[in-house]
């Protein structure tokens, strides 16, 4: 002690740059940080996302998935010919988001993509074409525009082209959350799928595709959901009778001329991938949503139609296989003039409801996420 009085608090003495500089030296050389210059960084008022709002055109995407098509092969080792959306926010890293990942794959007629495994959970969303199945723990399930096709982690999965033409689809995982989180293993499985054919319907779909029975089977019900196909006919059925319904004075819309479903595990009614939540959004012409924030991020395909779009500081007209990040805690909002829009969205909701962190608001006005922390 040297200026201090005893008993007080008055050993606060004027800046000493030079003393200074020797502490910031001596903890730099032992590793250590201290909070006070860091703090408006690691704890801003409110969520400042890394990722950036970016548009990708299917365009620009498929042409690109073409000519890797004719340049690289799928081989072992490589597996797949995925294309990753690069998020210019990510210093370059193939994240959509921090947390999502999301590809353009494309597979000639004929290839195959061999089997393996690993603990990332993931899904496939057919924008256009028809021809490839993808084969999940031996159950081939067949792949068309429009379908939802869920693979949860740690299942053995292959793809097949058998068809006479090529085709691309979306992949979505949560390879970059995995990645932060070290919890990623793999294996390798079979290097070829074979098979000239697969059935119209997978084995999941027989025991797991009707609506609101489950089959009695023994053991605790999958935590990820044990159905791998949710086809087109279903989820647009379920959008038209929305829309007819609010047409009828019952209205069951997410909003006015606004209908939407969210992809479920049957056995649960919880989200289908315990880390990723995926939904399919509805707007009738002249539509439009609510701008709202959430914290977590989102990656939307357009599936037909157009609209523009505001996201952050964005704002883009959308049309067919358009894919575009809405990011953490970004307003964003869908306006539709004369056409509609049919969107498919994906989402880390799950991790951040699971975590307590969920919030939104929605037109400016706050509405807590339950967990949500005041
Ligand atoms: O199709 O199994 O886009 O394992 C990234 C990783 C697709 C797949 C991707 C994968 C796959
Ligand atoms: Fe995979």
């Amino acid at each position: 002690m040297t200026e201090a009085a005893a008993g007080g608090r008055l050993d606060i003495r004027p800046s000493s740059p030079a003393r200074e500089e020797e502490l910031y030296r001596r903890l730099g050389a032992e590793q250590l940080v201290p909070l006070w210059t860091e703090i408006g960084d690691l704890m801003p008022a409110e969520p400042t996302a890394r990722g950036h709002a970016h548009l990708w055109r299917w365009t620009s995407l498929l042409p690109l998935a073409e000519l890797a098509g004719d340049l690289i092969p799928v081989e072992r080792g490589g597996e797949r010919r995925a294309i990753a959306l690069a998020n210019p926010g990510l210093g370059g890293r193939p994240f959509a988001t921090p947390t999502l990942w999301a590809a353009i794959q494309y597979l000639n007629p004929g290839e195959n993509a061999p089997e393996h495994r690993h603990s990332q959970h993931a899904f496939r969303f057919v924008v256009e074409g028809e021809g490839v199945w993808t084969v999940v723990n031996g159950d081939p399930v067949v792949m068309r525009r429009g379908d939802f096709l869920p693979q949860p982690g740690w299942n053995w999965h292959g793809h097949r082209n058998a068809a006479t033409t090529a085709m691309a689809w979306l992949d979505g995982l949560d390879i970059p959350l995995q990645s932060w989180l070290e919890s990623t293993f793999f294996e390798f499985g079979a290097a070829r799928v074979d098979g000239d054919d697969a059935p119209m319907r997978s084995r999941s779909e027989r025991l797991w595709a009707h609506p609101g029975l489950r089959p009695l089977v023994s053991g605790a019900p999958p935590a990820a959901t044990p159905l791998l196909a949710y086809r087109w006919e279903h989820t647009d059925r379920a959008l038209c009778e929305q829309l007819a319904s609010e047409d009828d004075g019952h209205p069951a819309t997410a909003e006015p001329g606004h209908a939407a479903v969210r992809y479920t595990n049957p056995a649960t009614a919880g989200d289908a991938l315990p880390t990723i939540r995926a939904e399919f959004h509805r707007f009738r012409p002249g539509a439009s949503s609510t701008p709202r924030r959430e914290v977590g991020s989102s990656v939307f395909q357009v599936f037909d139609g157009e609209a523009d779009v505001h996201v952050g500081e964005a704002t883009w007209r959308v049309g067919r296989g358009d894919l575009f990040v809405v990011p953490s805690w970004q307003l964003w909002a869908v306006r539709c003039d004369a056409t509609g829009v049919d969107l498919f969205r994906f989402s880390d909701a799950p991790v951040y409801e699971r975590l307590g962190l969920h919030r939104e608001q929605v037109d400016s006005l706050p509405t807590e996420g339950r967990g949500g922390v005041p």
